[in-house]
């Protein structure tokens, strides 16, 4: 049952032209339709199955919503209590855990039992406790890290539902796992699995600032510090801690790599202490992000060297008292040498020399440290034609292969680069063989649309992961997913990381569908082999139900979109062509030229790309075993998406698909645009089959995609128009019959501008009112035939300000809205650029149609244009 309330808006909005009796009004028609739709709701709602919960998406994929009853009924048989063997803060998570999803799913309130079961029973217990409390019971004995094991089983003589775990973790993830099939409704009346992580560690590195801002967090502030301190409340921890656990994640780095190092001060440490007290019985350990110079500015030596034995002193010192506080502290990560941040380089010393001398600190404990490969030079000479950013990794690390402690993990990203929508497989997950090694891959969307674009990540970390990189010669195979197990090589350890970067929003990251890539990330480090559609089908059921409308299209939706995004962003390999040097969100491909950061995409008017091959290249191809070698460093055998990576050609070299690069930048800038539109569509068909609020709250955010696609694909293909001098064969680029240019209006008070850059605007330009002043009008007549229309008004919705807009037709108000999204500019640019769609309009020629601006702060009510389409 779905109900729209139309009205708020309007009524909310109505206030600033002092037009409060129009507000009253709309609320008095607001009541009476309240009342009709409650009348109507209660009639429906009579022998309905079940209700759609308001949900606010906090209880992401673990809502354990009531299932209908004739699911219920298929749980009937299940024991009546459940008991624990054992006595530890995890197992008794464990099974509170259980009892509250077997409340909450089939109605039914467990009784809480410790010890051998004294009737049929849930029984938890590590396999050790197991087989102590029932000897003659007969389980696979094979299960080792924090695997699990779900049977059923006659323990002291009752038939029993067994949970057991190769160590206390396991039992929880078996619970999660036990429930996560109620709630997609799978049977489990005659259990016998058994599941074992693919890697031993399984982070997420959160990139919080103790001051309480995320670096590229789009979901709030941290849950983790405010304002200097960890704050007193830690709910939002505890509820964080219990969403990592339900998909195996077993430790959490919880402040930004880019590390403040009053993390180590001594009273800093204990309020650390109390998120790790909170993590602990979810079986989370609490890893910190250190900087390297600590020694100096926390320990107040006069150096940092690694080598220097006053400073292994102090690392010593540090992290002994970090144990005497956590002594289920995880371990450190770091990142040195980058991008501005201190490192060993600063005495001539090596990432091996910083890593060994924390990881000695550490191996007494049993902690690890995560040192990050992400380390380049980003000052980089752009007009040297060999130099790479993309070798740096490699270059620095593969000469260091078996120096460094076996309880240090280096820590790459998937690609060479950082992080953008498709990027080969980074060449040093082949180049390490004497070192543990573990994939850092990006859950938070830095590059890929910031949780206010829909896009799946999980197929293209499936790539990345089966990507045979073929380190062993002429051995077997040896795909990204094995190498990081540490199998491959016998290495003591390895794993999966993800930056996940939650925040205290209810929805954690800013978008329900986005939690599907934590999810995902989590379902890959615990089994790299499930594909990327089980994935999304099972969150989908978990966090929307089992509705089969539901789970069709939102899986469809959720794997269409890494392609949608890439097809309006940067194809080819190219990169997401946003802008580098600003918030890394929307189109601007001249950011990533002439300077030392080395996303360089060499354009100019003859082709595109960078040469990286061996022959006539950067040499970054050569990093590569000799098998990968042959599928890049031949334009015959290279694939077209990763194209222009590699090489740099003419925009008229013919790819393999048939068409030019030219006119396949064109085409798929329109397919990408069109597929985001449909993602609209789809979800609408949705309407009365999720609940109201994430309905209305994920719709919205699709429909700004749908627009922002179209601001990315302008700005993508008319900036390779301008570059190339060459049309679009279908003749649509540079050519928008229904817009209506804002400086081509009749403007009164509204002054056009020159927009920087030149693509992020329609037309180049914009208009604006001048400085604050009360209003400014643009206004045009329409000369189209009289029908129906969808209006839309492309304006810039700067972060600050909220200017208010009102559209209308021969002076009646027929749309108002205040611009304030709170989207990453400070600009009218194509980070800013938004539209308002106002669906239907009689229109008939000559109607004047106008726009009325009201500046805000320093946001001067900027508009691109108008366009008016034939209502769909
Ligand atoms: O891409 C860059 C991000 C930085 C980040 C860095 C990294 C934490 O823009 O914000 O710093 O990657 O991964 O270290």
């Amino acid at each position: 049952m779905h109900v729209h309330v139309k009205g708020f808006d309007s009524c909310a909005q109505r206030w600033y032209q002092g037009r409060r009796s129009g507000c009253f009004d709309a609320r008095g028609k607001l009541l009476r339709r309240l009342l009709q739709v409650t009348f109507l709701a209660i009639l429906l709602f009579a022998g309905a199955p079940q209700r759609l919960r308001a949900e606010t998406g906090e209880d992401a994929w673990l809502r354990y919503a009531p299932l209908d009853q004739a699911d219920v009924a298929k749980y009937q048989s299940l024991p009546a209590s459940v008991t624990v063997l054992g006595d530890s803060a995890v197992l008794s998570t464990a099974q509170d855990e259980l009892i509250r999803g077997v409340k909450g799913m089939l109605g039914n309130t467990l009784r809480a039992e410790n010890g051998a079961p004294s009737e049929s029973a849930f029984v938890l217990g590590t396999l050790a406790e197991i087989h102590a409390a029932s000897p003659a019971l007969a389980l696979s004995g094979d299960l080792h890290g924090d695997g699990f094991l779900l049977t059923t089983g006659r323990v002291h003589g009752f038939a029993c539902t067994i949970i057991a775990g190769a160590d206390e973790r396991g039992v929880l993830y078996g619970v999660f796992a036990f429930l996560s099939k109620i709630a997609q409704n799978e049977n489990v009346a005659a259990l016998d699995e058994l599941q074992q992580p693919a890697v031993p560690l399984r982070w997420v590195n959160e990139w919080d600032n103790l001051n309480g801002s995320i670096e590229h967090g789009f979901g709030g502030r941290s849950i983790f510090f405010d304002n200097g301190a960890v704050p007193a409340d830690l709910t939002r921890v505890g509820e964080y801690a219990r969403l990592l656990a339900s998909v195996g994640i077993n430790g959490c780095a919880v402040n930004n790599v880019n590390a403040d190092p009053g993390a180590l001060h001594d009273d800093f440490l204990p309020q650390l202490a109390r998120i790790a007290d909170v993590f602990r019985r979810w079986g989370i350990q609490l890893a910190v992000s250190v900087d390297v110079s600590s020694p100096k500015v926390v320990g107040g030596l006069e150096t940092f060297d690694p080598l220097n034995p006053k400073v292994a002193e102090f690392w010593r010192a540090k992290t002994d008292q970090i144990y005497s506080l956590i002594p289920d502290f995880g371990g450190f990560v770091v990142k040195a040498d980058s991008e501005g941040r201190p490192g060993p380089s600063a005495y001539g010393r090596t990432p091996a020399d910083a890593a060994n001398v924390i990881a000695r600190a550490l191996k007494p404990h049993g902690g690890v440290l995560f040192y990050r490969a992400f380390v380049y030079d980003h000052h980089l000479d752009w007009t040297n034609v060999k130099n790479d950013r993309a070798r740096a990794a490699y270059d620095i690390f593969h000469p260091l292969d078996g120096q460094f402690d076996d309880n240090v993990i280096v820590q790459i990203k998937n690609g060479p680069i950082d992080f953008q929508v498709r990027e080969p497989v980074s060449p040093l997950f082949g180049g390490l063989k004497k070192t543990n090694q573990a994939i850092e891959l990006q859950i938070v969307q830095e590059y890929t649309g910031q949780e206010r674009h829909l896009c799946f990540l999980v197929p293209m970390w499936k790539q990345v992961l089966d990507f045979d990189i073929h380190a062993d010669g002429a051995g077997a195979p040896t795909p990204v997913k094995v190498l990081v197990s540490g199998k491959t090589f016998n290495r003591p350890t390895g794993g999966f990381v993800g930056v996940s970067n939650v925040g205290l929003d209810p929805t954690w990251d800013g978008y329900v569908l986005a939690m599907a890539n934590l999810y995902g990330f989590g379902r890959l480090a615990w089994n790299p082999n499930l594909s990327a559609s089980a994935i999304a089908d099972e969150w989908t059921r978990l966090t929307f139900g089992n509705d089969p409308l539901v789970v069709r299209t939102i899986t469809a939706m959720q794997l269409a979109s890494w392609h949608a995004y890439e097809s309006y962003t940067g194809p080819l390999g190219l990169g997401t062509l946003t802008n580098i040097l600003g918030p890394h969100y929307g189109p601007a491909p001249d950011s990533a030229e002439n300077n030392g950061w080395g996303q360089w995409l060499r354009a100019d008017h003859d082709g595109i790309g960078m040469d990286r091959t061996v022959a006539t290249g950067t040499g970054f191809i050569g990093q590569y075993s000799p098998a990968v070698q042959k599928l890049y460093e031949s334009l015959a055998d290279c694939p077209d998406n990763l194209l222009l990576f590699f090489h740099h050609v003419p925009y008229t070299y013919v790819l393999h698909s048939g068409k030019t690069v030219i006119q396949h930048v064109y085409d798929s800038h329109y397919d990408g645009a069109d597929a985001a539109a449909t993602f609209v569509s789809q979800w609408k068909s949705l309407d009365g089959h999720v609940d109201d609020d994430r309905y209305a709250a994920v719709l919205s955010r699709l429909q700004y995609q749908a627009g922002h696609a179209i601001v990315w694909r302008d700005a993508i293909n008319n900036w390779f128009l301008v570059k190339s001098a060459i049309p679009d064969a279908r003749g649509r680029v540079g050519h928008n019959p229904n817009r209506i240019e804002a400086e081509s209006m009749q403007l009164d008070g509204y002054v056009p501008f020159d927009i920087t850059p030149p693509e992020a605007a329609s037309g180049a330009k914009a208009v604006r009112c001048p400085a604050p002043t009360e209003k400014c009008v643009a206004k045009f007549r329409f000369s189209g035939a009289a029908g129906w229309y969808e209006l839309d008004v492309e304006y810039f919705d700067q972060s600050n300000g909220a200017s208010k807009f009102r559209v209308s037709v021969n002076d009646q108000t027929v749309d108002r809205w205040i611009a304030d999204d709170h989207l990453p500019a400070l600009k009218p640019n194509a980070d800013s650029s938004t539209r308002r769609r106002i669906p239907g309009l009689a229109l008939r020629p000559g109607d004047e149609i106008q726009i009325e601006g009201i500046p805000d702060g320093l946001e001067r009510a900027p508009l691109d244009y108008v366009e008016i389409l034939p209502r769909k």
